[in-house]
């Protein structure tokens, strides 16, 4: 197999045969801030985030390992932070490593009990992912956050889960500095 393609050590950025990009913009994220009214009243062809990816073997191959970068672009709705989906392995037990390139921003963590926890994130932090834990970011900044990834060919992504449930805390711009505020789960 030759290798043809780069990854730009400054910016993540990722050049070459076979890469993969998707762009997710305010439309695709119906529902994942929490005041839906505000993020459908604003311009929804507004990117939030775009991955790029190499993977070298087919989603669901036992061993393989794909390779990725997240740019998250900086934005708020109504105070929370712009930020990914974010998503459980559908292999529960499959890991993953996050390392930030640019920005600054945060890792948001959730395991199955909804305990949820940030790690904060600027170029050089290493963020280790155990499984069973669900992951997102957001970006604090005023710059684009990037942030490198590398994760299990067969890990597999479930939304789903957080469709259905959400995060147990969302993190919002509170006088000016990031907050992890605890979603209230009694009703
Ligand atoms: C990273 C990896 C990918 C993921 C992407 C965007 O690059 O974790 O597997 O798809 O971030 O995150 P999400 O899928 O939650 O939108
Ligand atoms: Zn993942």
């Amino acid at each position: 197999m030759s290798n043809s393609a780069t990854v730009d050590l400054t910016s993540g950025y990722l050049h070459g045969d076979g890469i993969k990009e998707s762009a997710r913009t305010l439309a695709d994220l119906a529902n994942v801030f929490e005041n839906e009214a505000a993020r459908a009243a604003m311009p929804q062809n507004t990117v939030v985030y775009r991955v790029q990816s190499q993977e070298m073997v087919t989603e669901g191959t036992p061993g393989g390992l794909f390779f990725g970068t997240s740019n998250v672009m900086p934005g708020q709705v109504d105070g929370e932070y712009f930020m990914t989906k974010g998503h459980f392995h559908q292999h529960r037990e499959t890991a993953e490593y996050y390392w930030c390139i640019q920005g600054k921003g945060a890792l948001i963590l959730m395991d199955e009990n909804r305990s949820c926890w940030v790690e904060w994130m600027q170029p050089g932090t290493l963020h280790y992912i155990p499984g069973n834990v669900a992951h997102r970011l957001a970006n604090t900044g005023s710059e684009v956050l990037r942030v490198g990834a590398c994760w299990p060919a067969d890990a597999g992504h479930d939304y789903g889960s957080i469709k259905e449930a959400g995060f147990s805390a969302r993190l919002k711009c509170v006088d000016g500095q990031p907050v992890l505020v605890p979603v209230d789960e009694k009703q």
